[in-house]
């Protein structure tokens, strides 16, 4: 399977910080086996001038943070996946939980843009995670079941081959608090027992996401559904993204 770095720069970095993180990142890998591969998903802004600086690099890829489902149209502010797809933008984050809880994110919107990111030949790497009261009482087992469902709905088998997850679980996204490996493992693993039950593709790469940092990244890699991280804080910093990416 492959093993996946993913760094989510969120709303961090004025243009000139974003290009010397890059430029250092692009460094340090030009050197390195193609062992794991590095997926940047800086702010929208940056992502054209990004394509073209790594280009020639087949180890390290972008990602976009949203989208919008529909093609072009009056969506004032909005980005689409033919936009995307034109700068050779590889993969696109859906359904963080920041644009779940603050823009009022809804499973069909996950759905609706999962379905126009495959048309336009762009790996969606799905967000999903439960909030911490639905892992108090028990129910992140079926919160998970129910937003795989929701972001799979009318996709073929085939089609969820295409698709990376990421297992964020929201009460680790900020806040300093990690699931625990075996967590993180027991969570990875129920993942692929339900695309497995739902006739989905069973092989496609899993992260965990929610304050993995280079001090638990190897406990947390060492899972056997774990496939690598999506990466918030510590993505912002050359060195912790890096040693990070050195963890498996
Ligand atoms: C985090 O680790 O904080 C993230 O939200 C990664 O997407």
């Amino acid at each position: 399977m492959r093993k996946i770095v993913a760094g989510n720069w969120k709303m961090n970095m004025n243009y000139h910080e974003a290009a010397k993180l890059l430029d250092e990142i692009i460094i340090s890998r030009s050197s390195k086996p193609d062992d794991v591969q590095l997926i940047i998903a800086p702010p929208a802004i940056y992502l054209s001038e990004f394509s073209s600086a790594l280009r020639d690099l087949e180890n390290i890829s972008l990602a976009a943070q949203n989208v919008y489902h529909s093609d072009n149209g009056a969506y004032t502010g909005e980005i689409s996946t033919s936009m995307l797809s034109s700068l050779g933008i590889n993969y696109c984050i859906v359904g963080h939980s920041e644009r779940r809880t603050l823009f009022k994110e809804t499973d069909t919107d996950v759905n609706l843009k999962v379905k126009s990111l495959l048309k336009d030949g762009i790996q969606p790497i799905i967000c999903i995670g439960e909030l911490l009261h639905e892992r108090e009482n028990e129910t992140h087992f079926q919160v998970i079941e129910k937003q795989i469902l929701a972001a799979l709905e009318g996709l073929s088998e085939a089609e969820s081959a295409k698709v990376l997850w990421a297992y964020e679980p929201v009460w680790a996204i900020g806040t300093g608090k990690t699931a625990s490996a075996e967590q993180a493992q027991e969570m990875h693993a129920f993942i692929r027992k339900i695309l497995s039950e739902n006739g989905f593709n069973t092989q496609t790469p899993i992260l965990y996401g929610g304050s993995c940092k280079p001090g638990n990244a190897k406990e947390i890699f060492g899972g056997k559904d774990v496939n690598g991280g999506l990466i918030g804080g510590a993505s912002l910093k050359a060195n912790d993204f890096l040693q990070i990416a050195n963890s498996f």
